[in-house]
């Protein structure tokens, strides 16, 4: 297992809209492996296929307080929404300690694919459905900060080009 490079905002990389996965081989298992270990290490609820330069449509995730349930979907869609959230947001491409509160919906019904191959129906709802909806933004090469207002991005932005000049 290895870890992966994480991509950081303003990567243009990040905005890659991502493929469809048309085969579970090896190489995608392997992937796998290695962004769940790169989750963890950043002490992250989920990874997207995308922060690592891979524009395929699968993420990791583990909201669990155990921190031992790792899931992986491929080829996920959100099938019905429900209600609305409004929490803060943080992530591993952005950086700087930036976190703000984001508009999402509050239930989700999830399909998608596991590594066997399975297809699977879920319920999601709080932190599982928060973190579901901004991986699918980042395989559609979405950012949280796209979120907000522009006054809000501008001083992002300032904030991240200070603290790289440092
Ligand atoms: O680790 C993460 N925490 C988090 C907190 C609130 C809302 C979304 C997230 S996802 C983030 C990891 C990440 O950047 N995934 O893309
Ligand atoms: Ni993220």
């Amino acid at each position: 297992m290895a870890l992966l490079k994480i991509l950081k905002f303003p990567n243009p990389r990040l905005r890659t809209v991502a493929e469809p996965v048309h085969a579970i081989d090896d190489a995608l298992r392997r992937t796998m492996d290695d962004m769940y270990e790169t989750m963890y290490a950043h002490h992250g609820v989920g990874l997207a296929a995308t922060q690592v330069d891979i524009h395929r449509r699968f993420f990791t995730m583990d909201v669990s307080e155990s921190r031992k349930e790792p899931l992986c979907v491929i080829n996920p869609e959100i099938i019905s929404k429900e209600g609305v959230q409004y929490d803060y947001h943080g992530c591993l491409s952005v950086g700087g300690n930036i976190s703000d509160k984001i508009k999402r919906a509050a239930k989700l019904r999830l399909r998608g694919m596991d590594l066997t191959g399975k297809i699977f129906e879920w319920d999601l709802e709080e932190l599982a459905a928060i973190c579901v909806q901004h991986e699918m933004d980042h395989l559609n090469g979405l950012l949280f900060i796209d979120h907000l207002s522009r006054l809000k991005q501008g001083r992002i932005r300032e904030k991240l080009e200070k603290a790289n000049r440092e």
